[in-house]
């Protein structure tokens, strides 16, 4: 039953808000979704439904909803100084302690942060810097970025660019002259019967094959996500970002690890680059750096980069008008702090990753699920028609988006990209949770089959 208020936002939604990746024609044909309040893991809608959020609303409310800290700490903020920029010889307290423990928290010799307000934002920075950097350095031909198939890094011109998911292009005429891509380092997918470590070198090779068909001296930068999120939590074979590092070294082109969902404890780890062997030049934060509370995303700079920036780099002539906003920068802040106060990137890596690492494997019997991947609080199980010889239902069946909605009437929030489940849930959850949320995806998967097979 759709109550009066949910009847009249959705008639004043359908009329007036024109929604991110969606096709607004079938949306208003079924109406949006209404979501009231959260707490924890948990959210509701204005029918009074209780969903697990599988996704940490997109991959970013590390620390859970509800957090009274951070309101407090918001609001104090727009009390005493709301906003002031950091332009013109101008900083504020948040926007420089917030720089201070980054470079602390951040792998080691990331020490210089720059401020977007989204990851898109930083990492279209990060493309302008990196043409900057080598314009500074005298060689002007090396601007070409390498990226990855199934890669996301976000929807302005040169951050869509990157994007390996080519469906984001056409609308666009993208990408962008100087924006490439490289193979997808997915096993399962690509990898057919070779050795998983053999492929993983195979794949980084694509990178170096890209380099030297290109010339290294028109190559400025290689960027990658630790692990893709937002292609279907595409975790890499071990060999192969030890090999892509030591490729892009060689050829002297820049690694710009884009940790906007791998970052702050998603992994176990603070950042993805630590756990699979990444020592970037540039990094990209957002999501976790606020656990969405505020909107706020960083450019975290190697001194190695810096140095050359700042010494002989001049002006540079870039920045939002919401750099380092004073209220995002101090939420930013004391997210941080639960973080580390709770222990709760620890316990991601030792507990509740494992934990529910080990129950979702327990998908692998599933006569629909092919593989189940990911690392820390973040996953995917892949729907496959035969598990023989990982064979996908085909494409209007859309046994992805069929399991969705199953989960959905089951009190479960999970993405569907292509068929691959994927779930990136609240850093906070408990054993109970994971054990809730294993029961409504199974539950949802056995609905599932006999509609797929039928
Ligand atoms: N890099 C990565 C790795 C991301 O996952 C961005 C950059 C861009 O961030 P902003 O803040 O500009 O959105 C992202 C964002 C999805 C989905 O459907 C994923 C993202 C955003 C929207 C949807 O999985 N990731």
């Amino acid at each position: 039953m759709v109550t009066n208020l949910t009847a009249v936002l959705q008639d004043m939604d359908r009329k007036h808000h024109i929604h991110p990746f969606t096709d607004s024609k079938s949306l208003n044909e079924k109406g949006v979704r209404i979501i009231t309040k959260a707490e924890g893991c948990h959210m509701w809608t204005s029918e009074g439904e209780r969903v697990l959020d599988g996704m940490a609303g997109l991959w970013c409310v590390n620390i859970g909803y509800g957090r009274k800290e951070l309101a407090d700490v918001a609001y104090q903020q727009m009390l005493e100084l709301p906003y002031y920029n950091t332009f013109f010889q101008t900083s504020t307290q948040p926007a420089t302690e917030l720089s201070a423990k980054l470079a602390e928290i951040t792998p080691e010799g990331l020490n210089h942060v720059f401020y977007a307000n989204s990851g898109s934002e930083a990492n279209d920075t990060i493309a302008k810097m990196v043409r900057w950097y080598w314009n500074t350095k005298g060689q002007p031909k090396k601007k070409t970025i390498i990226s990855r198939v199934n890669a996301y890094h976000g929807v302005t011109m040169a951050a869509a660019s990157l994007c390996g998911l080519f469906g984001m292009h056409p609308q666009f005429d993208l990408p962008l002259q100087g924006f490439v891509h490289a193979d997808c380092p997915h096993w399962y997918r690509f990898g057919g019967d070779m050795d998983p470590e053999e492929f993983g070198l195979q794949a980084a090779r694509s990178v170096e094959n890209m380099i030297l068909s290109l010339g290294a001296e028109n190559v400025g930068a290689f960027i990658g996500e630790p692990i893709m999120g937002a292609g279907g939590v595409l975790v890499p074979p071990a060999s192969y970002w030890p090999e892509v590092q030591r490729i892009c070294r060689k050829h002297d082109v820049l690694v710009i690890a884009d940790e906007v969902i791998c970052g702050f404890g998603r992994t176990g780890t603070w950042f993805g680059s630590e756990q699979l062997g990444i020592d970037p030049d540039f990094m990209t934060i957002a999501k976790g750096l606020s656990s969405g509370y505020q909107p706020i995303s960083g450019v975290m700079i190697h001194d190695r980069i810096a140095d050359t920036l700042v010494d002989i780099g001049g002006e540079l002539q870039h920045g939002f008008t919401y750099s380092g906003h004073p209220v995002a920068s101090a939420v930013a802040l004391e997210n941080i702090n639960i973080l580390q106060r709770e222990g709760i990137v620890d316990k991601v890596g030792a507990e509740t990753g494992p934990y529910f690492q080990a129950r979702l494997r327990e998908l692998v019997d599933h006569p629909l699920i092919g593989e189940v991947r990911g690392i820390g609080l973040m996953a995917a199980v892949e729907i496959v028609e035969d598990k023989a010889t990982r064979k996908p239902f085909d494409g209007s069946k859309n046994a992805g988006m069929l399991v969705r909605e199953e989960a959905w009437s089951r009190g479960l929030l999970v993405r569907a990209t292509g068929d691959s489940m994927v779930m990136s849930p609240p850093l906070v959850m408990t054993r109970a949770d994971v054990d809730e949320l294993i029961t409504a995806l199974t539950q949802a998967l056995d609905a599932a089959e006999p509609i797929l097979r039928g």
